[in-house]
């Protein structure tokens, strides 16, 4: 076969743009391809929602690529066991189960992308669209942009729920508390992470991930954050347990609507 570049660009193009263009109004929009935000994307695309997922990187993982201080393992308990075992990571151990963070990274993306979810990289979030009080898309910009401060408008798509999955920076909540205030915590505001306590902050995890704002979800790091929980340093359960949560609020919500 006698290799042509403008086919290649032509068949790169047209492919991400149909991508792109089918992915303009979704059920769920993901922000950050960490852990807890492929295991949303997994579980709800499993069960035929529609779901894009954003993330700033060129690659996905968030923070378990570095593992625990850059040694390439986590530590998950037997609580988020059967989550490694759908998405078929290998573990070793008794009780303080480890994994190898990298290949625990290629598996969460390839689980989420064979349920069905499209994840587009290289795509900063940087507003949210809200109608009548309520979170209902995202406006995006590439991560290029940003890093060279140009002055370009974003573009948008539509959600009917919006996942914050962006860890410490708890970023599309703190837009929201920016724009309009009042967020579903104690104090209407982001509480702030607290300093590390893994016991406590596994637990708390799980029990934080809800629905933070009318359409606007918030799970992993991001959910303790917002709710004013510890951190729990290089153990992962909570993250996969709160992924597969927010997914869970959301299927229910989904139904009764
Ligand atoms: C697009 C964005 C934006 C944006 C950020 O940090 P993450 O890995 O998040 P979680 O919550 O799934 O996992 C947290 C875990 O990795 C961790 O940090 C732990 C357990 N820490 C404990 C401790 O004690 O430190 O991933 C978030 C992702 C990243 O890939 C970001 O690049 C991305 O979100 N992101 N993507 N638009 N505005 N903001």
């Amino acid at each position: 076969m006698k290799l042509d570049e403008t086919r290649i660009t032509r068949a790169i193009v047209e492919s991400a743009v149909k991508d792109f263009l089918d992915n303009l109004e979704v059920d769920v929009a993901i922000v950050g391809g960490g852990p807890s935000g492929l295991v949303a994307a997994k579980y709800l695309a499993e069960e035929k929602l529609k779901v894009a997922l954003f993330e700033r990187k060129l690659s996905v993982g968030g923070g378990m690529w570095g593992g625990g201080m850059m040694y390439p393992k986590i530590v998950v308990q037997k609580e988020a066991l059967p989550i490694m075992d759908d998405f078929k990571i290998k573990y070793e151990g008794k009780d303080y189960f480890v994994a190898n963070s990298i290949e625990s990274v290629a598996k969460l993306a390839a689980g989420a992308i064979d349920a069905g979810a499209e994840i587009f990289n290289g795509i900063t979030v940087e507003d949210v669209m809200m109608r009548e009080k309520a979170v209902c898309g995202l406006v995006l910009n590439w991560s290029s942009v940003n890093v060279a401060g140009l002055h370009v408008d974003p573009l948008a798509m539509a959600a009917k729920y919006v996942i914050d999955a962006t860890g410490h920076p708890v970023e599309v909540c703190s837009i929201v508390q920016r724009k309009v205030g009042n967020l579903a915590t104690p104090s209407g505001k982001i509480e702030g992470e607290k300093s590390m306590w893994a016991d406590k902050s596994e637990r708390m995890v799980v029990e934080n991930t809800k629905e933070v704002y009318p359409g606007l979800y918030v799970t992993g790091m991001a959910a303790n954050a917002v709710y004013g929980a510890p951190r729990m340093g290089p153990i992962f359960g909570g993250m996969l347990l709160s992924g597969k949560r927010v997914a869970e609020l959301i299927l229910e919500n989904n139904c009764r609507k």
